[in-house]
């Protein structure tokens, strides 16, 4: 179970993350970046292999369904190509479609495939030859009120084409989106209708890195015209970026990646979701990256501070073990500095503060609401050179929705996490 901030998956590397809303639940469909060594894939490049789904009913807890579909159970596709890339999933008359790019046997470039399952959660059982008349990469389905489907897919060009009713046939032929930008790729096609308007987004390379565009048109085959930028370039430097854009339960969600789990190297790369939404013409409000994430955690879950709303300048956040960044963050936070944890649901009669935490030479906090200024304690904290569990007992907390925010008044306090009981 992958417990979300951002990013959401905290035990693997995850990119491409496509959002859909199944039997009420979310379910994210990501890329699986591993790492290529001299006998996997390229080394220095993306090396997948397989495709996990994820689902959450609360935007907090997420379970991994494992493995649904191997490069090596694909007929077509290249057993040892590592390239299985951005894929999607679509529900049709009971049936789960999903779609994954991969390179070919004994081809160049790349195919795209269309893989079964009666279940959101898999197993997947591949078609034995890709979608016909289709190459490139980064497959996309709409499906329209009226039912006809639509697959989108990116291979320097973004292109569009129908589908027939069994989903795994085209039913035109390839048409390119036109009105695009012509300069600097564009990738990673998503499109989705809101108040009929139909909005395609995608990855461009406006400047050095892909930053998230959007075009916005009257129907699934345009004419779209180029309308702004959802996301800017990543602040950690990853190339590339890829988006999805869901309602899920009355709020919109943007998921992209970044690569948080591995700064040094953007083809290992870690999804994330905030939430998005319109100004009153149906534009998109331009998206900032958080740590914090969507969804409203429980007080009573282990509650990482270090993906924060918000914090004073001066606290920093570190790497446990710079040399295994699978093991998380902590905030390390000196006399005067803040951090701030939005969005917290604290239930009746809660009486206790646990904290992780290591403090050479003791520390003085103070955790309030921020919302409200309410302050809710002020804590001695012990000596201790190692992270240790220190526990407070504290007057019952209101219950309630609050934003929680965390301040040292003396000394130097190294938080990995807090917890209400
Ligand atoms: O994950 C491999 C490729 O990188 C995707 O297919 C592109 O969209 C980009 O994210």
């Amino acid at each position: 179970m992958a417990k979300a901030q951002n990013p959401l998956v905290l035990d693997q590397y995850t990119a491409d993350p496509t959002a859909r809303v199944f039997n009420g639940k979310l379910y994210v469909y990501p890329s699986h970046d591993i790492l290529c060594t001299e006998d996997k894939g390229r080394v220095g490049w993306f090396c997948m292999e397989d495709y996990h789904v994820f689902s959450s009913d609360n935007l907090t807890a997420w379970k991994d369904h494992g493995e649904i579909l191997n490069q090596t159970e694909v007929a077509w596709a290249d057993p040892s190509g590592y390239s299985m890339w951005a894929p999607d999933c679509v529900e049709r008359d009971g049936k789960y479609y999903f779609y994954f790019p991969t390179k070919p046997k004994d081809e160049k470039g790349f195919k795209i495939g269309v893989a079964i399952s009666d279940s959101p959660e898999g197993p997947f059982v591949p078609q034995q030859e890709p979608i016909a008349g289709v190459n490139g990469i980064d497959p996309n389905v709409f499906i329209d009120s009226d039912g006809q489907a639509y697959l989108y897919w990116s291979g320097g060009n973004i292109f569009v084409a129908k589908l027939k009713p069994n989903m795994t046939e085209l039913a035109s032929e390839p048409e390119v989106i036109a009105n695009l930008p012509q300069e600097g790729l564009k990738e990673g096609p998503f499109v989705f209708k809101r108040n009929d308007q139909y909005y395609l987004t995608y990855p461009h390379v406006a400047n050095k890195t892909e930053r998230l565009e959007y075009a916005m048109g009257p129907s699934p085959m345009g004419p779209f015209t180029v309308t702004g930028v959802i996301m800017d370039e990543s602040p950690t430097g990853c190339w590339t970026n890829h988006q999805s854009i869901v309602n899920f339960k009355d709020q919109w969600y943007l998921f992209y990646h970044h690569n948080d789990l591995s700064p040094d190297f953007d083809k290992n790369r870690s999804i994330r979701a905030d939430s998005l939404s319109f100004n009153n013409d149906g534009t998109i409000v331009k998206v900032q990256p958080t740590l914090r994430g969507i969804g409203i955690n429980e007080a009573t879950e282990m509650l990482q501070i270090d993906r924060y709303s918000s914090k004073s300048d001066s606290a920093t956040v570190q790497f446990n073990n710079p040399e295994a960044p699978f093991q998380g963050w902590h905030a390390v936070l000196n006399a005067g500095d803040f951090i701030k944890y939005n969005q917290v649901n604290f239930e009746d009669k809660l009486s206790q503060l646990l904290l992780n935490v290591k403090t050479k030479e003791g520390a003085e906090i103070e955790i309030s609401f921020a919302n409200s200024d309410e302050s809710i304690a002020k804590l001695t904290l012990a000596n201790s050179t190692d992270f240790n569990i220190q526990d407070f007992e504290l007057d019952t907390i209101k219950s309630g929705i609050h934003d929680i925010k965390v301040q040292v008044t003396s000394g130097t306090a190294t938080i990995d996490w807090i917890q209400f009981k």
